[in-house]
């Protein structure tokens, strides 16, 4: 494959090119779109993490918020296409709570700073919940942390606010299950009305853990209902690791963006429960079934579908708990290159043809040929009229980086699991 690589891409591309015209595929129109695909990096996952078992330090792995932006901004420099890092709350709050200055170093390295997650699973206080916990004045000290969240926004320039509760419960009849709702419902009210100027809420839902009896927004029905009672700017976040096996996660997707629901995704990957590998790499077919509905509701004539396809906002909410952090951060977004690569070739008029006849081995043909492409020597090209390397993780082996800061930042000391 090393050689296969180095050989160079123009063959590959060409041969694609003259494929798609053959097709009435313009290339030009998939190029323009992949240059403008944006995946958004998460700060924490450039630091140490692990499992309940043991979180092993990564050499060099970031410790603080600048060195998280320095990393998020090596990403964004190799592939062009992860120009926001989203921070977490307090995790990534400045040591002097200068917010400004710390989004004007961002800036500085290029990057912008993104959605701001709030944290309110953390503290002792938040044991029988946060903003749904029978005290009243956990529920306040939760609700005071996400608004503080919202002023975050706006010396941040962020428009998203990103929220998920680990609230629920370990027993059955710990507590009313309807008393959670109303609770939760009641919080999120009052952030909303909160919200920044042109901002948006984005909800996130999981089916369990760390509660594991009952989760107050367990999945994407209850978000969805949530945002539709709360107004046009709250939708839903679609994390790919928090649903039961088995579910139609592409499915979720096309009815959110049919609704013009769909927030964003964290992106991802499992093979199990909530495991945090990354995108693609168990899964990377389902990716593909989700990236097509996104593109097929991009491209359609239904207006709302469209409008919120194109509003969604992508980001990698991953854990790197083995193979380092920059470099597997580099990958996924290749990985998320490749896969919406594909997505963009399928043959959208004769798939609606094929399904409109009902003919359904040809509509299946239809979307598993464009998932059998051999997109890289497309996305090398692209790569190349961006001024990107071609091989952004090759690049980044070779770019010294890593050794730099393994020199500058040695091994940071981690506790026995999630940090
Ligand atoms: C929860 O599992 C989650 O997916 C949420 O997005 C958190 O904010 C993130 O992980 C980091 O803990
Ligand atoms: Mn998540």
């Amino acid at each position: 494959m090393q050689k296969l690589r180095e050989t160079g891409h123009q063959a590959g591309y060409e041969l694609l090119a003259e494929t798609l015209d053959a097709q009435g595929i313009s290339i030009d129109q998939v190029k323009e779109a992949l240059k403008n695909q944006k995946i958004e990096t998460a700060s924490w996952a450039f630091a140490n993490s692990g499992t309940r078992f043991k979180a092993f330090p990564h050499p060099g792995a970031a410790t603080t918020t600048r060195q998280k932006i320095d990393d998020a901004a090596t990403v964004q420099r190799l592939t062009g296409v992860a120009p926001t890092v989203a921070l977490h709350i307090p995790w990534d709050k400045p040591e002097d709570g200068d917010y400004v200055a710390m989004n004007q170093y961002a800036n500085a390295q290029g990057i912008q700073l993104g959605a701001i997650n709030s944290n309110v699973f953390q503290d002792n206080a938040y044991r029988l919940g946060s903003v749904s916990n029978p005290k009243p004045g956990t529920r306040q000290l939760a609700l005071d942390h996400i608004l503080e969240c919202c002023d975050i926004m706006t010396k941040v320039n962020s428009d998203n606010l990103k929220l998920w509760f680990a609230d629920g419960t370990n027993y059955p009849g710990q507590d009313s299950l309807r008393g959670r709702k109303q609770r939760m419902e009641e919080a999120l009210k009052t952030v909303y009305d909160r919200l920044p100027e042109g901002s948006r809420m984005l909800l996130e839902y999981k089916f369990y853990e760390p509660a594991f009896y009952s989760t107050d927004v367990p999945d994407w029905g209850t978000a969805y209902g949530m945002c539709q009672k709360l107004g046009e700017k709250a939708q839903v976040v679609v994390d790919l690791g928090h649903h039961a096996q088995a579910v139609n996660i592409e499915q979720i997707v096309s009815f959110l963006l049919d609704e013009g629901k769909l927030g964003g995704f964290d992106f991802n990957d499992r093979k199990y429960g909530d495991d945090d590998l990354m995108v693609g790499s168990v899964n990377p077919y389902q990716l593909f079934l989700i990236y097509h509905e996104l593109v097929s509701a991009e491209y359609s004539d239904h207006k709302v579908a469209a409008n919120n396809a194109r509003q969604v906002a992508y980001m990698l909410d991953q854990c790197h708990n083995i193979e380092g952090k920059i470099g597997a951060i580099i990958y996924s977004v290749m990985n998320c290159q490749e896969i919406y690569a594909k997505a963009l070739l399928v043959e959208r008029e004769k798939l609606a043809a094929a399904q409109a006849a009902g003919e359904v081995l040809e509509a299946h043909r239809i979307i598993t040929d464009a998932y059998r492409t051999d997109v890289r020597p497309l996305l090398a090209q692209v790569r190349e009229e961006m001024g990107k390397p071609a091989d952004p993780l090759a690049a980044y082996r070779s770019s010294g980086y890593e050794e730099k800061i393994q020199a500058e930042r040695g091994v940071a000391a981690t506790n026995g699991g999630f940090q």
